[in-house]
């Protein structure tokens, strides 16, 4: 049997589905769970959603995010199966080890650091977003791809592909959103939620954390991080920083762009979290891997322990090593 043909063994004969996604949820694991819960719903079968964090506000424009449960706790009886979107591990889902208990796990996702935590691995490294991967599913599935799904999976490849732009962008990704944009996704609408929609908090933290750009080993790599007080300053919050390593990415030049922050759960300080972009051929999936995170060639993240310094200390030693071994 496939991995494609056991993913949909497991859920035609479950009863109740809880679909989850990672900490901090980013537009492709809500994309892909309001997708498939819309899909699915059809089916007559009891679905549910849950994540340890809640939905950022850009995305609430999706119907059903209403309907997301967060936090660490989950109660819902009758629930045999868990279906993990976008997650390279079971640690980055932020449940306790009791929450998978007597439940079927199926990972579906596309980083190729994935751990193949899951009962059931669905696996497709070449897809441009785990939304693409459950668009596929649907259509084997059978079911019927509505406008609210296509707009959610819509969104995965937007926020995946950094608009059309990164290197999973192909052909087939083209070909994706055309199918899409048929079965009712509004490009327009869906990019003035997305990316037009920004608060003067968000502006006003991303202004602080630019302000402080640091550019190191000659200009190849370019540093931003925000604070608790820097979010005290402004008024922003964690939502907002998404995106901003893209502006240390974008000098021209810079071949590793490192973002750290507070890494927060249920308002605790439990580490920090490091996001890596890359633009050539540095591999920051591999560098990120080597300090206990995943991800793919060109975006990664880890997270570490220790107070800032500790953590900006050893980043910039991984950093400056990955670099040398490619001068
Ligand atoms: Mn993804």
């Amino acid at each position: 049997m496939t991995d494609w043909d056991k993913a949909c063994e497991a859920i035609r004969g479950a009863n109740g589905i809880m679909l989850t996604t990672h900490c901090n949820p980013d537009g492709d694991g809500i994309g892909s769970q309001i997708a498939l819960y819309h899909a699915l719903r059809y089916t007559g079968k009891n679905v549910y959603m849950h994540n340890r964090d809640s939905v950022p506000r850009i995305y609430h424009f999706l119907s059903g995010t209403d309907a997301v449960g967060e936090g660490e706790d989950f109660t819902q009886k009758g629930v045999d199966l868990i279906i993990s979107l976008d997650a390279g591990s079971r640690a980055r889902l932020g449940f306790p080890d009791l929450f998978f208990e007597g439940r079927t796990l199926l990972n579906i996702d596309h980083h190729t650091s994935n751990g193949r935590f899951g009962d059931i691995n669905l696996l497709e490294i070449n897809a441009c977003s785990t939304g693409a991967i459950i668009l596929e599913m649907i259509e084997r599935l059978g079911l019927r791809l509505s406008t609210v799904s296509a707009t959610a999976i819509y969104v995965t490849v937007l926020t995946d592909t950094s608009s059309f732009r990164n290197a999973a962008t192909t052909a087939d990704t083209f070909d994706l959103a055309a199918k899409l944009i048929r079965a009712g996704a509004e490009p327009w609408p869906i990019a003035r939620e997305v990316y037009e929609s920004q608060s003067r908090e968000q502006l006003s933290l991303l202004l602080t954390c630019l302000g402080m750009v640091d550019l190191r080993n000659g200009g190849r790599s370019a540093w931003l991080h925000v604070n608790a007080a820097m979010y005290e300053n402004t008024g922003g919050d964690v939502q907002d920083t998404e995106g901003i390593i893209e502006y240390a990415r974008s000098l021209q030049g810079v071949e590793i762009a490192v973002f750290i922050r507070p890494e927060m759960c249920a308002d605790r300080h439990v580490g920090w979290k490091v996001t890596f972009r890359g633009k050539y051929d540095i591999d920051v999936g591999a560098l990120a891997v080597s300090l206990g995170g995943g991800g793919h060639h060109h975006a990664a993240g880890c997270t570490m322990h220790g107070t800032f310094e500790e953590v900006r200390h050893h980043v910039r030693h991984a950093v400056s090593t990955v670099l040398e071994s490619h001068s």
